[in-house]
């Protein structure tokens, strides 16, 4: 399919895709395909106004009854797959099965939403009062407000926006400003369900469109209690402390600097086969991307040379054509970030395998590279830092404290995995004293997560939690009741106060 079909599979007219001051590039050639309108940095106090209406009218209606909602997105989902998926591969340049697996994605956490509108459960309490009981009630807690990277445009508004709306929360979603197309196409999707609902308040999902003003107006609201921001630590510095300041409740899911420990037992057959998905899936540009291997002695030439091998072999190119494996980067600037971080590394001792521009067989216009391995003789700065590229750091170890060490001795705390077959070292590297991180796995790659688990990370992760799990928590108040069917008044913690 050309741009302008995949645009109009979409539903995006032409009158949404012209005249704005939004310039849409595609990743895979650079072509300028939308100017889009942006909203008017003015027009949002009235925007959360009508956030707060809609809240008034939402919080009352049963939970499974909002559910219903998120069950009719889920079957718009399933008959926009296809076109959707297009837009994901043409505005954020994934690769076809990645465009598609992103929708599939929005899908599978439809289909949780809809269970946990039944199961949105509070505890009884044992009360250590005579005839007394206690128990807690979760309630809907007003707007959620989203900003969503660029490298899951749709995936991850959706984790967010089917929890709130089954919570009874509104969304306000604010997108990158390099990926408004797949916004603006799910809001269509959104539209369709919404008119078969039928008796949704006005206002119950709304998208906003533009640069940090727009941001802004929401991390700085009150009337925007929860607000979900997703993309890197220092936009995460800035946004959790201003959202905190005025006593709203920030779920942050920042940078991931994510490691993968081999050990002597390792499957190294099924380690390289993770690596590679992990590494260098979606060209590197996950928050959950395997970026540091740390490789027991005695298996890290081996690996090394297997990956260096497997490496050459994956296909590079238009992410539209089903045999490619690696797309472009988002743009020439994460490209040029790429490179610096290599030669900074190749500076501080680092050995480097690929990590070239690419420009024959592939789409011009593009940022194309191949994936880079560096072999570093120590956990250096520049390893300590995410960059947002193909790059995999490989380093030594003897022991598995050694291992563990070096995995949790980064400023981030997203995701982790060891490759061990001994039974010890998997259960160590899962305990308290292993990985310090929100997602810890055995045998499999740090990236690709279902939706089911609760997902997000400590340290400059940002601590948030989305998706699965009881993570639906962080979107609703929870009220401890205490309830009294005796006829008389016993005081708590046996205090007298008779008179
Ligand atoms: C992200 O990169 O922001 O676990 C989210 C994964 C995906 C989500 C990644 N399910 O890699």
């Amino acid at each position: 399919m050309t741009h302008a079909e995949i645009l109009k599979a979409n539903g995006l007219s032409q009158a949404e895709l012209t005249g704005g001051t939004l310039a849409v590039r595609s990743p895979i050639d650079g072509e300028v395909v939308a100017h889009v309108h942006e909203t008017d940095a003015g027009d949002m106090p009235a925007i959360i106004a009508k956030s707060q209406e809609a809240f008034r009218a939402w919080r009352t209606v049963p939970a499974p009854r909002r559910g219903e909602l998120v069950r009719l997105l889920g079957e718009e989902l399933r008959a926009s797959k296809e076109a959707l998926g297009a837009l994901v591969t043409l505005e954020a340049g994934k690769i076809t099965s990645e465009g598609l697996g992103e929708v599939q994605e929005m899908i599978d956490i439809c289909d949780f939403a809809v269970g946990l509108s039944r199961q949105i459960y509070g505890l009884t309490i044992a009360s250590e009062r005579p005839s007394h009981r206690m128990m807690e009630t979760w309630h809907p807690m007003g707007p959620c407000g989203i900003i969503s990277a660029f490298n899951f445009p749709v995936a991850v508004w959706s984790w967010n926006a089917a929890l709130a709306l089954v919570c009874g929360d509104p969304v306000i979603w604010k997108p990158s400003e390099k990926t408004p197309l797949t916004a603006m196409a799910s809001m269509k999707i959104m539209e369709r369900a919404l008119a078969r609902f039928g008796d949704a308040p006005e206002g119950l999902v709304q998208l906003v469109i533009g640069g940090p003003a727009v941001g802004e107006a929401l991390v700085a609201s009150k009337d925007v209690p929860i607000l979900s921001a997703t993309g890197s630590t220092r936009m995460g510095s800035i946004v959790g402390p201003k959202v905190a300041a005025r006593w709203g409740r920030p779920i942050l899911e920042l940078g991931g600097n994510n490691a993968m420990i081999v050990a002597p037992s390792a499957d190294l057959d099924m380690a390289v086969r993770a690596i590679a998905f992990s590494a260098v899936g979606t060209a590197g540009q996950r928050c959950t991307t395997l970026r540091r291997l740390i490789a027991h002695n005695s298996v890290r030439a081996e690996l090394v040379e297997r990956l260096t091998k497997a490496y050459a072999s994956l296909p590079i190119g238009d992410p539209r054509r089903a045999t490619t494996l690696i797309g472009p980067l988002v743009d020439h600037a994460s490209r040029d970030r790429m490179l610096a971080q290599i030669e900074k590394a190749r500076a501080e001792g680092g050995t480097v395998h690929g990590g070239q521009t690419v420009t024959d067989g592939v789409p011009q216009g593009g940022a194309y590279i191949s994936p880079a391995l560096i072999e570093m003789p120590q956990q250096t700065d520049t390893v300590r830092e995410e960059t947002f590229a193909p790059i995999l750091y490989v380093m030594g170890y003897d022991t598995l404290d050694e291992a563990l060490a070096i995995q949790n001795d980064v400023p981030q705390g997203l995701s982790s995995c060891i490759f061990t077959l001994n039974m010890r070292e998997a259960e160590t590297f899962l305990s308290a004293a292993g990985s310090d991180c929100g997602i810890a796995n055995v045998n499999i790659g740090p990236s690709g997560a279902e939706i089911g688990g609760a997902f997000g990370g400590e340290k400059e992760t940002g601590g948030g939690r989305e998706s699965g799990s009881d993570a639906w928590k962080g979107y609703m108040r929870r009220q401890t009741n205490t309830i009294n069917y005796g006829a008389t008044l016993p005081l708590a913690q046996g205090v007298k106060f008779d008179f």
